[in-house]
């Protein structure tokens, strides 16, 4: 994954728990770099390795990693200048959740080793939707549930983010009710 989403990870540990500890899960993730570079590839494990170590050294679950990880992403990604992108995605919570394809269509024009998910929407109505999830990645289910969370503070849309299917469980793809 890119650069981008370890720096996501080591931002949202130094904001919260600190220098030290981030040291702490580097080295229990036997991570070497001193710095991640946003626009370079790494291996994905480098990314599963911090997230184990920090399940590890914050005593939490991979969950409660992942779907934390999830909401802080769009704030960092905000504030990281990708916010123009953001905002073109669209305005409210159901239209960006249907332009997500786009955004990483987008974003893969310029970064060519781009592994981008897939979103697909249906049964939306006023205030609910089922969110489809297609992902080479394995075990990201909670992170999922995060980034929709994230999005609705980011539109001041509250929302429940409910699992009903997923991987773990022997579907080929996750399935998430989104109401708000
Ligand atoms: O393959 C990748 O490196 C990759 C990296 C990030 C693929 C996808 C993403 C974004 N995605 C992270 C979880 C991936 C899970 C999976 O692969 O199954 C989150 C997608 C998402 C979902 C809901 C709401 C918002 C979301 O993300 C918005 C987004 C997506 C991509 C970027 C920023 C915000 C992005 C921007 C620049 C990137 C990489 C990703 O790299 C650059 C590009 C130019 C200059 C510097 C870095």
């Amino acid at each position: 994954m890119y650069g981008l989403v370890n720096k996501a990870v080591e931002d949202l540990v130094k904001t919260n728990f600190g220098e030290a500890i981030w040291e702490e899960i580097k080295a229990k993730a036997s991570v070497k770099e001193t710095a991640f570079s946003s626009m370079q590839p790494y291996p994905d494990s480098i990314t599963y390795n911090l997230v184990g170590a920090a399940t590890e050294v914050l005593g939490l679950t991979a969950a409660q990693v992942l779907e934390t990880f999830g909401e802080y992403w769009v704030l960092f990604t905000a504030q990281e200048g990708y916010g123009d992108m953001l905002n073109m995605a669209g305005k409210t919570l159901p239209e960006f959740l249907q332009n997500l394809d786009m955004l990483h269509v987008r974003v893969g024009n310029l970064m060519t080793d781009l592994k981008p998910p897939s979103f697909e929407c249906e049964n939306i109505t006023e205030n609910s939707l089922t969110l489809h999830y297609f992902s080479d990645r394995p075990a990201l289910t909670p992170m999922v549930v995060g980034l929709v969370k994230g999005l609705g503070k980011r539109f001041n849309t509250p929302c429940e983010v409910a699992i009903l299917e997923s991987r773990d469980t022997g579907h080929d793809h996750d399935v998430f009710a989104i109401t708000w």
